[in-house]
């Protein structure tokens, strides 16, 4: 056999052990999805061995190209190559495949298994999220990189399916992405005509490459996806090709070698079956036995790949080192930037708000953190979908971020909030950047998929929500939130806050900062609200604490009732207990800036601050009272809003759904009328 020979029977050996090793563990599991790593071993096979470039000893090297699996349930395409190629994932972790605590569970999950860039499975997603990191490298490097030696210069590698094509949400990011001309972004598509319904012919007959070309991307097809030769060519080319994003339409067969399942959705969602297994390995010239079966030839071939990545690491150890010691003070920058620490004095500008400076609304009040901390966070960015005058997110003096002015810190996401949301989960699983991004809060809910990834993944994201309750007013209910928060309560490491005031606000950033392992969800107004006179009542800190007493009757005897209240909501118990206090009633005010922030506390700090002996509890939220219950307690009322908004002048609608102090003063004097005399204590 010809050298050429030899190398090509090596490399299909290769093909297949990654296709059976697939098909093996999703038959040991009797559950996953055979067909789609069937299909595309050939293409990965060669991005892996030929031009990803990655140190499996070192997952986390900042300057290691990005692969992102965005069909995430061919998850075991992706454990195959990182078994293979010498990642921290052995054999018997794929024999494990979907087993309870395997590191092979059945989708790829961020930070659970070395290798695996971000959680994938909601399709869609991961193309969206390798657009974030994209555009996180170019902005990376157009920051640190200087004239001299550059220490950020990847690409970023997305192997999409169909399903992945048919998400609007990569429609989105793809249209972002070709503006942003994103030259250092490739998708592989796994361009094989089948999903679970069947043929994508049901449901999906638009020409994918027209539409990616019309997005101003670079497009190329690929037409037997098991060339590897040919793949190998259409990756080159998309390299060479720094102006626009590329795609490469590969042509492929799922479940390619089964005789009886290729092309079919049989082996979409489901395992080969005993006989099809043992017929694709025969059909394939695969020895039957044993099963996982990796020849040493192939283990070597694929760990020759991963040791390539090791020796370009050690390149780009002595290029940082270069640059390092050319410049202290960008050096300290970029250490912090991928420590996620906080440098000394990132603090010293954020404002203080003077009650006698009148009312502020607090998206004009976090407009002004998100400035005052800047300078101080070099990679600081986001943006807005469309409403950054809106939301006031824009930093000031500096560039928007374009492909003419790559280190530009103002992103414009455009009417794309899912994408914009899905992007910021790229910037921050890429690292290095500290990501917030904004709209109304009423249109969190074309977000909520990605938000719900940030969360699962733990993921540091800022959501700047404006225009947060009923006080948007004449928009009406089209714009007026009133169950996304308790949405947004109900997702699990999610942290809601919304501050009461301009100084709250402050404090609800500081949190947000400091807050490494999830995102962080600021619901902020849009009218003014009073500043709260902080010499009168509890110290703004003490939203940190999710809730805290902020106003309260004198003496150390148990408070008779307990009014609670969260963002504009607080101004008007706070009236209202003062007329309750000078009439003698023992009241108190807890501000419920964050519910999950509250659940986090010890027990002893709950119960200091909501002690059980005070059954007599009223909590007033202009939002949908689902979840106040937990904090109110059978002896308690909730003035909430369990309908939608309408349209009217804010004062109105606030005063016509009986948002005022004088309604909370009065509920309140019922409740406790109704409650004494154990309820009022003097
Ligand atoms: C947002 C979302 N909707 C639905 C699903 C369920 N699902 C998983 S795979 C799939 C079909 C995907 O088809 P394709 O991308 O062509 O994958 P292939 O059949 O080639 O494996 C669907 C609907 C999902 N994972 N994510």
């Amino acid at each position: 056999m010809s050298s050429e020979a030899s190398q090509q029977a090596l490399e299909q050996s290769c093909i297949d052990t990654v296709r059976f090793l697939a098909v093996d563990a999703v038959q040991k599991a009797n559950s996953g999805h055979p067909g789609m790593p069937m299909g595309a071993a050939a293409m990965a096979h060669t991005l892996f061995t030929r031009h990803l470039r990655f140190d499996p000893s070192d997952p986390a090297w900042p300057d290691r190209d990005r692969f992102v699996l965005s069909a995430g349930h061919g998850s075991m395409l992706l454990y195959s190559l990182l078994h293979l190629t010498g990642y921290d994932l052995s054999l018997d972790d794929l024999r494990a495949f979907r087993q309870w605590g395997s590191k092979t569970p059945g989708h790829p999950e961020y930070a659970h298994t070395a290798g695996v860039e971000t959680t994938t499975g909601p399709l869609g997603q991961g193309f969206a999220t390798a657009v974030g990191m994209a555009v996180a490298e170019r902005f990376l490097g157009a920051t640190f990189n200087g004239d001299g030696p550059s220490v950020m210069d990847h690409f970023t590698y997305v192997i999409a399916g169909d399903g992945d094509m048919m998400e609007g949400v990569s429609g989105e990011a793809a249209s972002f992405a070709g503006h942003q001309k994103l030259g250092k972004l490739i998708v592989l598509y796994d361009d094989n005509h089948i999903s679970i319904d069947g043929s994508t012919d049901l449901a999906f007959t638009e020409d994918v490459c027209a539409r990616f070309a019309a997005y101003e991307w670079h497009v190329q097809r690929v037409a037997d996806g098991n060339d590897v030769e040919a793949v190998d060519a259409a990756i080159a080319a998309a390299k060479a090709e720094t102006g626009r994003p590329s795609i490469i339409a590969i042509r492929t067969h799922i479940g390619c070698g089964s005789p009886n399942k290729q092309d079919t959705s049989a082996c979409h969602g489901a395992p080969l079956g005993k006989d099809e297994v043992r017929l694709s390995k025969e059909c394939c010239g695969w020895p039957l036995e044993p099963d996982f079966f990796v020849p040493a030839e192939v283990k070597a071939f694929y760990e020759a790949a991963g040791a390539r990545g090791a020796a370009a690491h050690g390149e780009w150890t002595q290029r940082h080192a270069a640059w390092s010691a050319a410049d202290a003070s960008r050096t300290a920058a970029w250490d912090a930037a991928w420590s996620h620490a906080l440098p000394d004095g990132w603090d010293a500008d954020l404002p203080l708000f003077k009650p006698e400076d009148g009312g502020v609304a607090t998206r004009s009040a976090s407009g002004k953190v998100i400035n005052a901390l800047a300078p101080h966070l070099p990679t600081l960015i986001g943006g807005s979908a469309d409403l950054a005058p809106s939301n006031n997110t824009a930093i000031k003096d500096v560039p928007a971020q374009q492909a003419s002015t790559p280190a530009g810190r103002n992103f414009h996401f455009g009417v794309r909030e899912f994408a914009m949301a899905a992007v910021a989960n790229g910037l921050a699983v890429h690292g290095g950047i500290r990501p917030y991004v904004a709209t109304f809060f009423v249109f969190s809910d074309y977000m909520r998929p990605a938000i719900r990834l940030a969360a699962l993944m733990g993921l540091p994201v800022t959501y700047v929500f404006t225009h947060d309750s009923i006080g948007v007013g004449e928009d009406g209910p089209t714009h007026q939130p009133v169950e996304h928060l308790a949405i947004l309560r109900a997702t699990p490491n999610c942290v809601e806050l919304r501050p009461a005031d301009a100084n709250e606000t402050v404090e609800a950033w500081k949190v947000a900062l400091q807050n490494d392992d999830g995102p962080v969800a600021l619901m902020l107004t849009r009218q003014n609200l009073p500043t709260i006179d902080r010499n009168v009542y509890a110290r703004a800190s003490g939203v940190a604490r999710g809730a805290y007493v902020l106003a309260d009757a004198a003496g150390s005897a148990a408070p008779a009732v307990i009014l609670m209240a969260s963002g504009s909501e607080v101004q008007l118990v706070l009236a209202a207990h003062e007329r309750l206090a000078a009439e003698g009633v023992r009241s108190r005010v807890v501000n419920m800036a964050s519910f999950r922030l509250f659940e986090r506390q010890d027990a002893a700090y709950r119960q200091s601050v909501l002690p059980a002996s005070c059954r007599c509890r009223l909590a007033v939220e202009a939002a949908v009272s689902f979840g106040w219950d937990r904090w109110v307690g059978d002896g308690g009322e909730i003035i909430g809003l369990d309908h939608f908004g309408t349209s009217a002048p804010a004062g109105t609608i606030f005063e016509q759904f009986g948002f005022t102090a004088e309604n909370v003063y009065q509920r309140a004097k019922a409740l406790v009328g109704r409650a004494a005399p154990a309820g009022v204590t003097e």
